[in-house]
């Protein structure tokens, strides 16, 4: 073969790889996006806003498809993470909470009474500590791509109104299956019992647990009062916030430009829902009232009993979660 032939068949490979390349770029995927509450939550919410974006944004060749109410992991919400990272669900917009059984560090968000507003809340994910977050996260194969906000958690029962510690004793509480809830309420003298969204309404309902902590959205949409829950009290002892997420493999079969298509969509529906359930805050707490439940708010001084109360699990947990995290984490609501 001549030099010359050899070039035209080299360069009509070249050619033909090229054009490969755009045909599967261009070509219509879907991915599968995991999220533990539907679109009648704000999480559900953002999810779909995302799925919105990024099928506007690739003009209808990217599909997320959410699949809520934990369902890619039968209900085991705390699995969402492993299964995300093995590839069984592509995406995830999930709660750092749930997350934190693999992810140690996700424990700082759940550190008690740590963050006194949404301002701390901010000044952690979109500061260094929120960095280092997002690196122990991508350290562990899956790969972070903005914040979202399931809100300020607040505790409710159906026995009586709590306004101290004391009230908390020996009450059965419904936690999420983290085990730093289960120091928590131990502290605090209450009897937690670990269990998944999914039978936590039905626990409520059959009186099997006396108790739940969730954000008012949460209380609102679920309607939690009907399942019994007459007293609530806003003692804002933790801010969850979600985190959109992609497993590593996925992330790497994209190219740069869907990509950065992706972490923008991300990032701009994250910031819409923070915004949204933000605002709709103190609307529920008005909606919740109506609705019979007696809502407590507590004074500076009572909340400080709770704070004191749970000092201890500070202690336990800040070398667990990594005491650099934990330190820029309390830089940054300094200086907030
Ligand atoms: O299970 C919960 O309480 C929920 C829905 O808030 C989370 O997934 C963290």
């Amino acid at each position: 073969m001549s030099n010359k032939r050899r070039f035209t068949r080299l360069a009509a490979t070249v050619a033909g790889i090229a054009l490969l390349s755009t045909v599967l770029s261009a070509q219509a995927r879907e991915y599968s996006v995991s999220t533990v509450l539907s679109d009648a939550f704000p999480w559900g919410q953002a999810a779909e806003k995302w799925a919105e974006l990024v099928k506007e944004r690739s003009g209808g060749r990217i599909t997320l498809r959410v699949y809520p109410n934990s369902q890619l992991v039968s209900g085991d919400q705390t699995r969402e993470f492993s299964a995300m990272r093995s590839g069984l669900i592509d995406m995830a917009v999930g709660s750092t909470i749930n997350w934190s059984p693999q992810v140690p560090e996700l424990n700082l968000f759940s550190l008690p009474f740590l963050m006194p507003d949404t301002k701390a809340v901010d000044a952690i994910t979109g500061g260094k500590a929120g960095e280092m977050v997002f690196k122990a996260i991508e350290s562990r194969g899956v790969v972070p791509l903005a914040w979202g906000e399931n809100g300020f958690r607040e505790i409710s029962n159906s026995r009586k109104p709590i306004t101290k510690p004391e009230d908390l004793a020996g009450l059965k509480i419904r936690v999420v299956g983290s085990p730093l809830f289960q120091d928590t309420f131990e502290a605090l003298g209450a009897n937690p019992t670990q269990m998944s969204w999914t039978d936590a309404k039905p626990a409520l309902t059959t009186g099997a647990v006396d108790g739940q902590e969730n954000p008012l959205s949460v209380f609102d949409v679920a309607r939690i009062d009907q399942a019994g829950q007459r007293y609530l009290t806003m003692w804002h002892y933790m801010n969850d916030p979600l985190i959109f997420a992609v497993n590593q493999r996925v992330w790497k079969t994209l190219p740069k430009e869907d990509q950065e298509l992706l972490r923008q969509a991300a990032i701009d529906a994250g910031k819409w829902e923070i915004e949204l359930s933000r605002q709709q805050e103190a609307e529920r707490a008005n909606t919740i009232k109506a609705r019979g439940v007696e809502v407590v708010e507590l004074t500076d001084a009572q909340r400080q009993a709770f704070i004191e109360a749970t000092r201890k699990v500070h202690q336990k947990w800040t070398p667990r979660i990594g005491a650099e995290l934990v330190k820029a984490a309390r830089e940054a609501i300094e200086q907030r």
